[in-house]
This record gives structure tokens, sequence and C-alpha cells, in this order.
């Protein structure tokens, strides 16, 4: 028997998933008892008053600013690590692998004394006390920023503009990705940046406390980044170039998202009593997410319902069309579209009617398919797809009054336009689609989802895709590492199987009206766009 333990430091928590794996190799692969046998999360305004975040996130005078703290990640991994220690039934000495996920883009920023903390952390001590002093800037810009529209606009002018950009490095410029935040760094605050002696991901930053070594940045999360040439999987030293001066001794190497870091370090051996077990490279949610809900051939795609939206399935070449191609953890590549305003504006809608999940999912339920011709633009905050710079909600005739309809707005708006912008992902033929992430527990949602798309929806079994992916990425690197490969199939099997019974069908009345209506959607947000951008020149 072995198990496998994975991360997710997401936006508003860290959650552990252990998975079993029995370890018959008499069995062919696949068929032996494989079962979830942990899984819990920190939350971090909740279990981590101290840090003062709400939703995980520190908002700037300017509310385009959106940061977090670096230091709170690691106190909440020190907890973890504990709790995960003491959690009845688990024999830790099985653990031989662990890797982790975490919010993509985010960047944390180290001074010249970090590797050395790292590398001596004495056990008798918790975590955070020791590498307090290893940052260059105390707080960590995360993907919610909005605040770097002119270092895209000068990145993309430099890489011959946002088409070339996107070729180049998978995405053009985009406000939240390290690039650009980098940029704005080195240009508001120059002494730190010349300084900073290392500048990681969220996920490599957390690799690394885990191995007391400078971990490397995986090809999944590196292409979140405006960097890596997504081609060759190296750094481009003509974004390097666009960004900041300096740059490339900053930056970690970027290795394939199966490498083994290192063991976990003595401080995890000897505080907790974890064994000398495999740290493998961590990566970002988007991608650990393809692996947790089985997204490994193409067809097939993944609705995440969380705090953003996203659409993303698991492409042989980088998809024509789609918001963002980044490296897949199974090979080939990932193409995802992100949607701002997933719950958020969700959640927005619940708490102006006064409602709970209960009455949303019944609103939903007592009204039309189509609205009677109601509809919303749900822009409650700067929108990522389509790009939105400035927060503003339409409703065309829709009355701000009618409650049951407003829900049903914002559902539709979101599914219509999901199904809308990543049709480019499976050529407009997606067979299914595995719903994962919060909302999805809402079959009145998903109903939408699958009559808007004309696809079947299945309900994902594991509550943490990302955390799960997790596992199964150090599950499959520590394979890989002993000599005995899986293939992706296999190491899936038996984890990511949808909820049995979960399907739920598109119903062809309804998509024939989502057929006439996705197409005057598209046409009201297009127009809805020029004005934005003639408002703006
Ligand atoms: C993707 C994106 C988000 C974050 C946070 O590009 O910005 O999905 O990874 O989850």
């Amino acid at each position: 028997m072995s198990l496998y333990l994975g991360f997710d430091s997401s936006t508003q928590s860290l959650t552990a998933t252990v998975i079993e794996v029995e370890d018959d190799l008499r069995q062919p692969h696949g068929k032996g008892l494989r079962r979830v046998v942990f899984e819990q999360s920190l939350n971090f305004d909740r279990d981590l008053p101290a840090y003062g975040t709400l939703n995980g996130v520190w908002r700037g005078q300017d509310p385009r600013e959106v940061r977090s703290s670096p230091i709170m990640w690691a106190e909440a991994l020190d907890r973890m690590m504990a709790i995960v220690s003491g959690a009845p039934g688990l024999d830790l000495a099985q653990i031989r692998a662990v890797s982790g996920s975490a919010q993509q883009h985010g960047s944390v920023y180290l001074n010249r004394t970090a590797a050395a903390a790292w590398r001596g952390l004495d056990a008798h001590r918790p975590l955070v006390p020791q590498i307090e002093h290893t940052f260059s800037r105390t707080s960590s810009p995360v993907w919610l920023d909005e605040s770097t529209s002119a270092q895209c606009a000068e990145i993309e002018r430099a890489l011959g503009g946002p088409d070339a950009t996107a070729r180049l490095t998978g995405s053009r410029a985009y406000e939240r990705f390290t690039a650009p935040q980098i940029r704005k760094f080195s240009e508001d605050d120059p002494g730190a940046y010349q300084h900073t002696a290392r500048i990681h991901l969220v996920s490599s930053y957390l690799a690394s406390l885990l191995a007391g070594a400078d971990a490397p940045i995986d090809t999944g999360d590196a292409s979140g980044m405006n960097l890596m040439d997504l081609v060759s999987a190296r750094w481009s030293e003509a974004a390097m170039n666009a960004t900041a001066p300096g740059l490339e001794a900053k930056l970690p190497s970027i290795q394939p998202p199966w490498t083994i870091v290192g063991p976990l370090s003595t401080y995890w051996q000897r505080r907790y009593g974890f064994p000398p077990a495999k740290v493998v490279a961590w990566s970002g949610d988007n991608p650990c997410s393809l692996v947790g809900t089985g997204i490994i051939h193409t067809g097939h795609v993944a609705v995440s319902l969380g705090t953003s939206d996203t659409v993303f399935g698991w492409t042989a070449e980088p998809a024509a069309g789609a918001s963002h191609v980044f490296g897949s953890p199974t090979g080939g590549y990932m193409s995802l579209v992100c949607f701002r305003n997933g719950s958020l504006a969700r959640e927005r809608i619940r708490d102006a009617y006064g409602l709970d999940w209960d009455g949303f999912a019944r609103a939903l339920e007592d009204t039309a398919p189509g609205n009677e011709g109601a509809l919303m633009l749900p822009w409650f905050e700067p929108e990522i797809t389509p790009h939105v710079g400035e927060a503003g909600v339409r409703r065309i005739g829709l009355d701000e009054h009618d409650a049951a309809r407003n829900v049903r707005a914002v559902v539709e708006a979101q599914m219509m336009s999901m199904a809308n912008h990543s049709a480019a992902l499976t050529g407009g033929r997606t067979e299914r689609i595995i719903a994962a992430g919060g909302a999805s527990a809402n079959r009145a949602i998903l109903q939408v989802m699958a009559d808007a798309f004309d696809a079947e929806v299945w309900q994902l079994a594991v509550g943490n895709a990302a955390s799960l992916g997790a596992a199964l990425r150090a599950f499959h690197a520590d394979r890989l590492a002993d000599g005995c490969p899986m293939a992706w199939d296999e190491v899936i099997a038996g984890f990511t199987d949808p909820v049995p019974g979960s399907r739920v069908s598109p119903i062809p009345s309804h998509v024939a009206i989502y057929a006439d209506l996705r197409k005057r959607y598209a046409g009201i947000e297009e127009e809805a766009l020029k004005t934005i951008s003639r408002r703006r020149t």
C-alpha cells in the first residue's frame, strides 16, 4: 500500500488530499484498491485571521491591486502538515511522494537569504519565524490583480503585438500574468526589485519549502507567466527582455511536471515524523485540475465553477482561440478559458435578493429557459473573457427587481458565454462535460449548462480536483522515478470517475432555444464591448 499527498493552495484556502494505492504489482495497473483516505482544508480568513485577508486576499487603495501573504501560505502549509501527521489511521511511513497545486500567476519575491533559510530550517521552531525575513517584498500579487494594463501594453508592443505574444507564450499579456506583475514591481520599487534574488510562483515557492531547496517551476505553471516559450519550454529571451532588467538570474529553472525536487526536508521529517518522501514539482491549479478531473483526451472538457469559472480541455497542439494555452502535466497542452465573474457574480445576485443556494436553485427551476428574452451581461467585476477593463452589469429587458429572472439571467449569461468562448477547445464538438467546483453541486445550474453547451454533464465525485490532481501527479512521478512508468489512463483509474448516475442530459427543446440565444448574446456582448472601447479612446 502506498500513500500520496497532494496540496492545493488556492485563493481562499489550503487543502490536503491523501490517496491510497494498493501496491500489488501482480495486479494489472488500475485494478487494485484506490481511494481518497484524507481530505481537509484550512480557510485563510477563518483559520488564519491574523493576516487580515478577505476571501484570501488584500485589496489596496487602488481596488485593481489585489495581493496576498506568502507568509500566510507558509503558515498554512506548516499547520496542514501538522494536521496530516496527526490524522487518525494515516500511516505516515507509507507516504511515498508529495506534490501540490497552487493558484496560478501569483509571484513570490525572495532575497538572498531565502535558499539558506530553507536548507537550514530548525525542526524545533515553527516555520514562519524562520522565513519571515527572506522576502524582498512581503506581499504577493495574485491572479485577481488588474493593475498592470500599462505593462501589458508595453510587453505586447515589445513582442510584436497581442497575437505574437500569444503565439510565443501561450497567452497575450494579461494583467494577472506574472511578467506584467514583475514589470510593475521593477518600475514601482526598483530598489526592492534589485534586492530580489529569486522570483518564484506560489507553486514553486511552496515546493521549495517542502524540499528545503530551490524548486524549479514546472512547464504547466511557467506557461501562465508570459515568459516561457511555449514550444521549446524554455524562458524566452525576448519575453524576459520585454519584462524587466536582469530577470533571467532571478528565475528558477523550468522543468517537466514530474521532476523530483528532492526528499521532504529534515524539518518535516523531524518536526512531524514524515518519511523522506519524494517532493514532486508543484504546478498551477488549472493544470492539476486537468488531471484531477480526468481530462486526458480530447472531446471532453471540464467546467470548474469556482471563484472564477474556467472551461478547459486537453489538446495535442495549442488550440487556436483559447485564451490561454498551458503545458499539460500529462504532455501536450491544456487550453483554458477563464471567466472572472464566476461564483463572484452568482453570490452577488444571491445576496442582492436575500436568497440562500436552495432559493437560488428554486428561482432557476421556477423560470423558463430563455428567460422570455431577458439577458444580463454579468460583469460585476472587470472580466477576463471577454476582456472588460471596468466593472458594469448590463440588463437587457430585465427588471432589476425581479429576483427569479435575475437569477436565471446570471446563470444563462455565464453558461452561454462559456459555451461561445470555449468552442475552439473541441472544435465545437463537446461530447462530455465534467462539472467541478462548489456550484457544480447545484443540478439546476448544471441543466442550464447541458442545454447551453448541448452536451452531457457529469458531476465530479471528488471535492477538490486540484489537490486530487496533485496527489495523482505525485503517484505518476513516483512510479516514473522508480523505473515503472504508468500510462495516465492507469494513473487516474478509479479516482476521477464521475458520480454514477449524476448525468444531466441536454433537453432538445431547450437546446434549440439556446442555439438562437447564444447568437443574440454574442451580438449584445460585441456591441457592449464596442461602447467600452469607444469610451476608452
Ligand atoms: C487562470 C486563473 C485562475 C487562477 C486561480 O488563468 O487566473 O483560474 O489560477 O484559480
